[in-house]
């Protein structure tokens, strides 16, 4: 069987978040750098965003893709049947889909503040991000990028929702969202229970930044919760770990 394909990129969330549910749902798969020279023979999709799930047929050539880790998650779910991620009882599965849908649209709000408002964060990704489609980058290019991304991504805060008026409100979140999560790992090895589901998967996307990247949030979470920095360093790679 061919394996599939991620475009994505270690520093985006939600392509961490995909290559972790392939990882640990061993459905073998490439993954490929976005932008990398590896970075080809993959169908266009409608929106430019990564990750993008591919599909080979039986000559290994990629003929389907598509986008949105949500949806990426449900096809999986349809096309591989072992080590699901979807809980068996309707109602924990309900709330697995919403803590999922939160980490995406909620939690993410507060890895791109930490990313791109505090300057010695914004400094940090600009010049670290465009190396990910190759360390060989040429300088001229290196700096072009460092600069283009850097610009585009502090005009965009606002467009995502960090303004002097929310700062407060997403750094307070944030910071009881690790609360919360302290506590729960206390007693509990994943969100939901004995084993990871979609929630797990969509909070490690969001915190692998946040608590292991973006310096103030990677502060912030060692000092609030050192339990879930460790949690989720363990949780990019459960392919080693047997579902009771
Ligand atoms: N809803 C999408 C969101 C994906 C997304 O926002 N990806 C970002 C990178 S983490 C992206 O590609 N942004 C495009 C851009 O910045 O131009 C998902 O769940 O996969």
């Amino acid at each position: 069987m061919h394996p599939l394909a991620l475009v994505g990129n270690t520093g985006s969330p939600y392509s961490r978040k995909m290559r972790a549910v392939l990882r640990y749902r061993h459905i073998p798969f490439r993954w490929l750098p976005k932008g990398s020279r590896w970075h080809t023979g993959i169908p266009k999709v409608n929106v430019p965003i990564i990750p993008v799930l591919a599909f080979p047929d039986e000559s290994g050539t990629y003929v389907e893709a598509m986008t949105d880790s949500s949806p990426q998650i449900m096809v999986l779910e349809e096309r591989y049947k072992d080590r699901s991620i979807i809980p068996l009882d309707p109602v924990i599965a309900f709330l697995d889909h919403l803590i999922e849908d939160y980490a995406d649209e909620w939690v993410t709000k507060a890895m791109y503040h930490y990313r791109w408002h505090p300057p010695e964060a914004r400094d940090k990704a600009g010049k670290l991000l465009p190396l990910q489609s190759g360390v060989n980058l040429p300088e001229d290019d290196w700096n072009q990028m460092r600069d283009w991304i850097t610009t585009r991504q502090v005009d965009r805060l606002s467009l995502v929702g960090s303004t002097p008026t929310t700062v407060p409100i997403i750094e307070a979140s944030y910071q009881r969202l690790l609360e919360i999560l302290d506590a729960h790992l206390r007693t509990t090895e994943f969100i939901l229970g004995g084993r990871p589901s979609r929630c797990d998967f969509g909070l490690f996307g969001q915190l692998s930044q946040l608590t292991w990247f973006d310096t103030e949030g990677v502060d912030v979470a060692v000092e609030v919760s050192p339990r879930t920095v460790t949690w989720v360093e363990r949780a990019d790679d459960l392919s080693w770990f047997e579902p009771a």
